[in-house]
């Protein structure tokens, strides 16, 4: 039986003039991950913007594990551009007239991934606007230059392969491991306050499905190409942030990025 999701998901994809990815037995994304490293192990085709010029930090986790918090950070301390996927998402769900509002909330809800159509565009679009703002000057920001940092995405393998194909080449993952506990405690505490529609007990549960299912092969496949550095964020917002900021400064002196566990 179709969910509502399957058939928003199949107006999307007639809305978009694409072609439906779902397969008729869609490959375990393990087995994708296998045969994007084997083929792609750098994405060949050229991106829209040149990581020479853009650069692009994709920070993931599971739901609750601190992202936002250390991106807020790191936009302080570096000019970066913090573009939250959810946050992107959530906007666009409630934009008045947007065609995708309703197909977005029942996948936030159900802590499903919305088709990265409409994320990938979302995001595109911020990038190349904040590459356009005359406004942003400064550090890693003159000559057509920027700096960005992608939120909770990508997380799916699909996502992965587009973004660095078709937008940019990404530089590294800053990726934030806990316990499921700590993630379910804290997004439970600020469940009291954010409005948000999946901060509660039984949305939190489907994320983590979500997240184990799919976006950890994402991690896999970047770790396979020597670009994660993970960073345990169960400490305290300030201990977790001196890690991550260390790292940070390493990929702007130049240094070659590596896998490192932090
Ligand atoms: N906090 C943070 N760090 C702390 C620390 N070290 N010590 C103590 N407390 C700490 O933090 C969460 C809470 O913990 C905050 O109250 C913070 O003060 C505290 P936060 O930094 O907000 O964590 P974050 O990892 O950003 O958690 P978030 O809930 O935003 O993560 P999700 O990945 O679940 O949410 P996101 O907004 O990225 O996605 C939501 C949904 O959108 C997804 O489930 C999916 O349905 C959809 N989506 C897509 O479909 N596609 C995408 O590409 C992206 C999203
Ligand atoms: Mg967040």
């Amino acid at each position: 039986m179709p969910t509502i999701i399957d058939k928003l998901s199949e107006t999307l994809a007639e809305t978009l003039h694409l072609t439906s990815h779902k397969a008729e037995a869609e490959p375990k994304e393990e087995q994708v991950v296998e045969e994007y490293v084997e083929v792609n192990g750098t994405a060949a085709p050229s991106p829209a913007f040149e990581q020479s010029k853009v650069t692009v930090i994709y920070v993931l986790g599971g739901p609750g594990a601190g992202k936002g918090t250390q991106c807020a950070l790191l936009v302080e301390d570096f000019g970066f551009c913090h573009l939250s996927a959810g946050d992107l998402l959530r906007a666009e769900q409630n934009r008045e007239g947007s065609e995708f509002g309703q197909l977005i909330r029942s996948c936030i809800k159900e802590g499903q991934i919305v088709p990265m159509e409409v994320t990938l565009k979302l995001i595109e679009n911020a990038v190349r606007a904040a590459l356009g703002d005359e406004n942003r000057k400064g550090a890693g920001w003159d000559d057509g230059k920027g700096r960005f940092l992608i939120d909770g995405f990508p997380r799916k393998m699909d996502q992965a392969i587009a973004f660095d194909a078709e937008v940019c080449l990404s530089s590294m993952v800053l990726f934030y491991t806990t316990t499921e506990d700590i993630m379910i405690e804290r997004i439970l505490e600020r469940g009291k306050t954010s409005g948000r529609e999946d901060d509660n007990m039984e949305s939190i549960k489907k994320r983590f499905v979500t997240y184990r299912e799919t976006t950890l092969p994402v991690i896999d496949y970047y770790t396979k190409l020597n670009k994660v550095a993970s960073i345990d964020s169960s400490p305290v917002v300030e201990e977790v942030y001196a890690k991550t900021k260390g790292v940070v400064e390493k990929l702007f002196a130049g240094e070659t990025v590596q896998n490192v566990t932090l």
